[in-house]
């Protein structure tokens, strides 16, 4: 029985997945903010950060840690993480892995949240299983669409309903809030009831899966550690900021081993499965209608032979489907008023007449796929009024 703690971080980009881990480095090693200020500084992944002094609002810029090539730390604004790492740690004869992703709602638009989306799913088929998937977001943020689109629905798409369990709500830049989830929480609620419409999956969303914390004590030690003084009031916040987070984190690592493990190798291929079952079915169900014709038609020349058997052997009539491919993908509408029931040799097909947009090369779309959500990329969908 594997004794690996894996726990996946999940969030938008800028939410704190990467500070997460520093931090989470530095709490491991040091007791207090005042422990770690004299001690080694930990950092597991390079950062770059501007900091404004509070009384000058001079700004100036942070970098720790050494550059690794999926960090690009240079590009302010831009997310970093463009690929899934972990980090490990022991902790009593047990390892715990933190898998790091690459930010959802990227500033590099939709087709990198696609491709980071099958980075994750790639990355998470690797593990046997997940102890926790830690959802992070930050207080009072409306906007929770990305999230709600990718760490929710498609991820747990791709997983066992029972995953919902090990499903996590960390909060991150608590401080401003007093550590309370704020105006995020009546939003979080409502994605979620969607989805419990939906996908008839209740994710929980109460106190014993919802941690709050503040990594602004890492941001601190960068800062001191780069020889910048901060005022002592704001030292005693961060000394505050650093004992309560580390409260947070404790439960939620014991939340997280007395959660069921959740295999993740079996649910991921039997997503594969599940897809490639969608996509046969349509050639198999003009195959099953063929053989059917044609047993017919086996049935009556036999009828007719048996009948008079004076009548010459006639040639047995048999049909055969001969599938021509398009030489690009067509988005088309599948609407009663869009499409013509055509008769061919006495078996109705349905011709797409319609097409919304004749070569549509959008990536990442499924074959005959009728409401892909991704579909609404497509040139064809007028993108203000969707
Ligand atoms: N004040 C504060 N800043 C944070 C916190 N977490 C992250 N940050 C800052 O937010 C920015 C984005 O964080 P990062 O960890 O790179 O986000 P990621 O894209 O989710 O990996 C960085 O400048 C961090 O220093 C937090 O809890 N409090
Ligand atoms: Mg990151």
């Amino acid at each position: 029985m594997s004794k690996d703690i894996n726990i996946l971080l999940l969030g938008q980009t800028g939410v704190g997945k990467t500070t997460f881990i520093n931090s989470f480095a530095n709490y491991l090693e040091h007791h207090s903010l005042e422990d770690a200020v004299t001690g080694e500084f930990q950092v597991l992944i390079p950062a770059t950060f501007v900091y404004m002094d509070s009384l000058t609002f001079d700004e100036r810029e942070i970098n720790i840690g050494v550059p690794h090539d999926t960090e690009q730390t240079k590009a302010v604004g831009e997310s970093c993480t463009k690929e899934c790492r972990s980090f490990v740690f022991r902790i009593n004869n047990r390892t715990l892995r933190l898998i790091d992703t690459p930010g959802l709602g990227d500033t590099q638009g939709l087709m990198r949240d696609e491709k980071n989306l099958a980075d994750i799913l790639a990355c998470i088929s690797q593990y046997e299983h997940l102890n926790g998937i830690c959802i992070l977001l930050k207080p009072n943020e409306d906007r929770l669409h990305i999230l709600y689109r990718y760490c929710l629905k498609e991820i747990l798409r791709h997983l066992h309903v029972d995953a919902k369990e090990n499903i996590m709500f960390v909060f991150t830049n608590a401080r401003a809030t007093s550590y309370q989830p704020g105006r995020s929480a009546p939003v979080l609620r409502e994605l979620l009831k969607n989805i419990q419409g939906d996908a008839q999956v209740a994710i929980p969303f109460s106190k014993e899966n919802t941690f709050l914390l503040d990594n602004e004590a890492f941001r601190f030690l960068a800062i001191y550690k780069n020889g910048i003084e901060v005022r002592s009031e704001e030292k005693a916040d961060y000394s505050r900021s650093w004992s309560y987070t580390i409260k947070e984190f404790q439960r939620l690592i014991e939340r997280i081993i007395k959660c069921e493990k959740h295999r993740t190798s079996n649910t991921i291929s039997l997503n594969e499965a599940q897809q490639l079952i969608r996509k046969l079915s349509r050639p198999i169900g003009e195959i099953s209608t063929l053989i059917q014709k044609n047993i017919e038609l086996i049935e009556r020349h036999k009828r007719n032979t048996q009948s008079n058997n004076n009548v010459k052997q006639e040639v047995l009539e048999q049909f055969d489907i001969e599938l021509i491919e398009l030489s690009y993908p067509r988005t088309v509408c599948t609407n009663s008023k869009c499409t013509k029931v055509i008769v061919v040799n006495g078996c109705e097909q349905i011709d797409y007449a319609t097409h919304c947009h004749t070569k549509c090369y959008l990536t990442g779309v499924d074959e005959d796929l009728i409401g892909d959500e991704k579909l609404k990329s497509c040139a064809a969908i007028n993108k203000s009024s969707g």
